[in-house]
């Protein structure tokens, strides 16, 4: 039982119209009914009704602190179905700090972050899923993922974690009523087990193989442009985020610091990086750089190999195109605006089967070729995900993947005529892999790990 009343403010620390403070708890109303003092009070009724709006002051010892409107939801018809309030004060910082102060000095404590959103979990409005794609509304950075995350409020993640359970437990009811009543368990009741765990187990897989390849819209893909120097690897970078963020030179050798820029194809965050060029014997502050760009390599999931098509392919290509074989990875020939010296007969055996697309970093050309092969490079062997409303994090993810690792168990048992107490104890487990996704059995340090990646206020 949550008996204490919190407090914070909703809207980011800083200059700005409005600050909204929040209030929840059992004494919301009582610290509401001390601090505000109603605009037109002959109008103002002496008790609060829920879900409304009164415009009013934040009076502390008889001094006009702030000019407020104050709305007031009342339990169970709230977000954390606590008595809430939400105080709209001015968005200067001595406005909110004061708001904040009186606030407190009634009884109400600073919330820790995502307190709110866990005492909505932790009062059965919403299960863990929901409250996780709560924290990834907020950090939604294209509308795909903002779409997917809503959904994913609303449920449909949830709802399908739900049916495996169901299904689970009727299974195990099956079981249990064997243990307790049925003498002559044998293989009619194994084929009972086999039929029921078949569907579940290839649900699961399909849940898991859509859910994880879909956490590209939320969490995005990173790919990086590598190449020799002068290819026009930051040309490339402007022509993708239509804006000239990266510095192009013909000095060979003009970026040393890699930059990052976030752009949105198809609903989905790519995030692109522009790299050193890679060469022989370099300067000291270049072979930093270069360092760096292997270690980009490593860390992105898609790499473009940049080509200077108007010279002739050389060694140190070969030695780049040597160091993404085993990437996923797309070759570019650039500059074909000029008379092209490289076409595919070049390149190296290990390269042959590699995607090639020609553009011209200068006009444009080829761009939307260029766009086509990345999102083929994405979507590979990621199946149909364009449509779906949900994703696994990876919490959800791990999860899931033990409960479908112990069901397989379970099968493999049941079919060499396992013990049924092995089977339904195996099957108990896998129920409470899916019971941590939806957080109806999951440890307190769970729960920390992911309210505190939410800001205060929420
Ligand atoms: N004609 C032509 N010139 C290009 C093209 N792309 C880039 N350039 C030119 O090539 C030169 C090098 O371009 P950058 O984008 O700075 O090359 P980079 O690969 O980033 O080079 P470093 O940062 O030194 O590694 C510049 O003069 C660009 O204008 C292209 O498609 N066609
Ligand atoms: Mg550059």
């Amino acid at each position: 039982m949550i008996n204490d009343t919190i407090c914070a403010l909703s809207t980011p620390y800083g200059i700005s119209g409005i600050g909204i403070i929040r209030m929840s708890g059992p004494d919301t109303i009582q610290i509401i009914d001390k601090i505000f003092t109603p605009g037109r009070k002959r109008k103002t009724k002496k008790t609060w009704e829920t879900h409304t709006v009164r415009y009013g002051f934040i009076v502390d010892d008889g001094k006009t602190v702030d000019e407020v409107l104050v709305t007031i939801m009342k339990s169970p018809a709230s977000y954390t179905r606590e008595d809430m309030a939400e105080i709209g004060c001015h968005g200067g910082l001595a406005a909110i700090k004061s708001v904040l102060r009186i606030c407190m000095k009634e009884g109400a404590r600073l919330a820790e972050p995502g307190e709110f959103t866990r005492r909505a979990f932790l009062n059965g409005r919403i299960d863990l899923t929901q409250a996780e794609s709560i924290l990834d509304i907020i950090s939604a950075k294209t509308e795909k993922s903002l779409e997917i995350s809503v959904n994913q409020t609303k449920g449909t993640l949830s709802k399908k974690i739900n049916t495996f359970r169901d299904k689970l437990l009727e299974t195990l009811t099956f079981l249990d009523y064997q243990i307790d009543f049925s003498e002559d368990y044998g293989e009619l009741h194994n084929t009972t087990i086999t039929k029921n765990l078949i569907p579940i187990i290839f649900d699961m897989e399909q849940t898991i193989k859509t859910g994880q390849a879909a956490r590209i819209f939320t969490e995005g893909v990173r790919i990086a442009i590598v190449g020799k120097p002068n290819v026009g690897k930051s040309k490339l970078l402007n022509l993708l985020v239509e804006e000239d963020k990266a510095i192009v030179s013909d000095i060979p050798g003009t970026t040393r610091d890699s930059i990052e820029v976030v752009i949105n194809i198809q609903g989905i965050p790519l995030t692109i990086v522009d790299t050193a060029g890679l060469r022989h014997s370099p300067s000291e502050i270049e072979k930093m750089g270069i360092e760096r760009t292997k270690k980009w390599i490593e860390k992105s999931e898609i790499v473009l190999v940049l080509i200077d098509a108007s010279n002739h392919i050389d060694e140190l290509d070969y030695q780049i195109l040597n160091e993404v074989k085993n990437k996923n990875h797309i070759i570019i020939f650039n500059k074909c605006d000029l008379p092209g010296k490289v076409g595919k007969e070049d390149l190296p055996d290990f390269s042959k089967n590699s995607m090639i697309v020609k553009i011209s970093a200068l006009t444009g050309e080829g761009l939307s070729a260029l766009h086509s092969a990345i999102l083929d490079r994405i979507y590979a062997g990621a199946g149909e995900i364009k449509n779906t409303d949900f994703f696994l994090n990876i919490r959800q993810h791990f999860c899931l993947e033990k409960a479908l690792g112990i069901l397989k168990e379970s099968l493999e048992i049941t079919e060499k005529n396992g013990t049924i107490d092995i089977i339904a104890e195996n099957i108990r487990q896998a129920v409470v892999c899916l019971d941590e996704i939806s957080g109806r059995c999951v440890s307190e340090e769970v729960l920390d790990r992911i309210f505190s990646k939410f800001c205060i206020g929420k």
